[in-house]
């Protein structure tokens, strides 16, 4: 099983020419002058017309990158979707969706109009046995259910026509999304220039300030998808909150949930995901595949397998011993002590960032990023935390990040990876709250006012970076700091973070209450003598100043 153990830091997928899009407009007619703006259903005009939405040249926000774009020439995620689609549906208030028919996050009715009361999002383990089979069911259609979307067999250049796209399910569909998201080398000639900035690679959604509301965006449409295909608009995901579970090993891994597993990884043939076939996974490396043949990778038409996972079985002698079991939930309460979102160069090195210490790359002790190194004959793995601890905890299909949505859990994790981030919002989040990420300098894709590629037609980070509730959902518990109320940040002393820190306002605030508690308590105690008991009036100060 160890041999299974893609590691997310070995894995170089690359997969740059593929796309989806509705299949209304993959038409050799459409194709042809690159517009896909269709006629709702119902309606007469394009878009819906005046009120809802018309046709219009694709807006691309002009960003400045760390790493230069053009030097990825060939890849059709750049300008996202334009190298497909240079003409798309404007929508107008809050109508979205590729032919404007759908309401923005948070706004229901004909008219979009109506602000939705928050739908939660309970605790995996707290669902009751229907909502239990019900998830199973849900999740089980998706998998056969045909997408309205197809998927781009063929790099842009390449593409005849309409025969080049394929029909998928609506979880293949998605599943492909995050491939085509996933990282991808650099072209040879560039190869210099991004190893210096250790950064080799293009990936839209990992790696990069863009994380949490990439994947943000990437679990409300996949809920969505699941909502449609089932019928259900009520229905909502649940999460799994990891951190939690007894003795930090996989607790939802049982045929009640995803199903259990044999030593070697198998499923269990009483789970219901024993049979799905994966696409996508143990892909040939992009250098193969496209410079001999010029291929795509992935051909998503094609089975590559049963799904695998074997929880604990990564590979702990090059990746470190706490890959044999979950976080615990005291490196959770680490990475949100961190009021800084993030910190240049906004990437995997980054340091003292809540943004990469939830994904991963920095160290839940030191908050630092660190990369693999040998000292001697030893290697010291390289940090992975929380998120990516997760993937590689669970081994086999999750370890592969870019193929990891084969497997039902990837939406269980990322539902609370996002309730960890919803977690920060609350405990942080200002008014101004998208100038937490950058408007410049990121790795392409990641700066606030780009696209969230490739969400066609896409709307960007800062779109989403919002409280849920005002997204149209909640969660049934958020993060809760545990009893031992730290401060520790590692190497990352609250002096060194720029600004004062809302923790710090906090304890500030905490202290003066309650010394003004303790000041008022003592005058009543004075002047009513022991019917109010100086002890308690103790306890309540003594509380406040560890809690805060
Ligand atoms: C159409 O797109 C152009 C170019 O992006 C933009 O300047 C213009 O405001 C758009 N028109 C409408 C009505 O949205
Ligand atoms: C999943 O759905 C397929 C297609 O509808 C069906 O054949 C299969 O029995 C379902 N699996 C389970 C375990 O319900
Ligand atoms: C690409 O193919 C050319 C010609 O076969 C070869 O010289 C070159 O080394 C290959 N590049 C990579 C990165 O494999
Ligand atoms: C993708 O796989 C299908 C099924 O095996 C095959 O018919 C098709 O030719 C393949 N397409 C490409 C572009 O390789
Ligand atoms: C390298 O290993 C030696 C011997 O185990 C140890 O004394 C030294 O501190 C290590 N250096 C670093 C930088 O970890
Ligand atoms: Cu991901």
């Amino acid at each position: 099983m160890k041999a299974l153990g893609l590691l997310i830091v070995l894995v170089v997928i690359f997969s740059r020419g593929d796309a989806q899009f509705p299949r209304v407009c993959i038409s050799d007619d459409l194709l042809e002058i690159k517009e896909c703006c269709p006629i709702p259903q119902g309606f007469t005009e394009p878009c819906g017309g005046p009120g809802r939405g018309h046709c219009n040249d694709t807006h691309i926000p002009d960003v400045e990158n760390s790493v230069r774009i053009n030097e990825y020439e060939v890849d059709d995620r750049r300008r996202w979707p334009t190298v497909f689609f240079g003409r798309t549906c404007a929508c107008e208030g809050n109508f979205m969706g590729y032919d404007c028919t759908r309401c923005i996050w948070g706004y229901s009715g004909d008219d979009c109009s109506i602000k939705q009361k928050p739908a939660v999002r309970k605790n995996i383990l707290n669902l009751n046995d229907e909502e239990r089979s019900k998830f199973q069911r849900y999740f089980n259609n998706t998998k056969y259910t045909t997408s309205d979307f197809v998927y781009a067999l063929e790099f842009k250049e390449n593409i005849r026509g309409s025969q080049d796209f394929a029909s998928l399910s609506v979880w293949d569909f998605f599943m492909a999304t995050h491939y085509y998201a996933s990282r991808a080398t650099m072209p040879p000639a560039s190869a210099e220039i991004c190893k210096e900035k250790n950064e080799c690679f293009l990936d839209f959604a990992h790696e990069g300030v863009g994380f949490p509301t990439w994947h943000r965006a990437y679990v409300l449409e996949f809920e969505r998808a699941v909502q449609e295909v089932n019928d259900d608009s009520d229905w909502t995901l649940p999460y799994w909150d990891w951190s939690a579970a007894e003795d930090n090993q996989c607790d939802i891994c049982t045929n009640d949930y995803v199903g259990k597993n044999d030593p070697d990884g198998n499923l269990d043939t009483g789970s219901v995901f024993a049979n799905w076939e994966t696409i996508c996974v143990d892909l040939p490396s992009f250098d193969e595949a496209t410079n001999r043949t010029h291929t795509k990778p992935c051909n998503v038409t094609e089975g590559t397998g049963k799904l695998k996972r074997n929880p604990g079985n990564a590979d702990t002698d090059s990746l470190g011993e706490s890959m044999a079991r979950l976080p615990y939930t005291t490196e959770v309460d680490f990475a949100l002590r961190f009021s800084t979102y993030d910190t240049p160069p906004y990437g995997r090195i980054s340091d003292c960032s809540f943004r990469n210490l939830l994904e991963g790359y920095a160290d839940t002790s030191t908050g630092k990023n660190r990369q693999t190194t040998t000292n001697g004959t030893v290697t010291v793995p390289g940090a992975h935390t929380l998120h990516n601890h997760v993937h590689i905890y669970l081994d086999g299909t999750m370890s592969d990040v870019p193929s990891a949505a084969n497997d039902p859990i990837f939406f269980l994790h990322h539902c609370n990876v996002d309730r960890l981030f919803e977690t920060w919002i609350r405990r942080y989040g200002t008014n101004d709250l998208i100038n937490n990420q950058p408007e410049t300098g990121a790795s392409p894709g990641h700066s606030r006012n780009e696209y969230i590629v490739p969400i066609f037609p896409p709307y960007s980070h800062a779109t989403i970076f919002k409280r849920s509730t005002e997204l149209g959902y909640d969660y049934q518990e958020l993060h809760e700091e545990g009893t031992d109320g730290g401060s520790d940040m590692g190497e990352c002393g609250v002096a060194a973070q720029s600004g004062v820190s809302p923790r710090v306002i906090g304890m500030a605030v905490g202290i003066t209450l309650g010394l003004v508690l303790l000041a008022v308590a003592v005058v009543l105690f004075i002047l009513y003598g022991p019917k109010m008991p100086p002890r308690q009036v103790e306890d309540t100060g003594t509380e406040m100043s560890v809690q805060t």
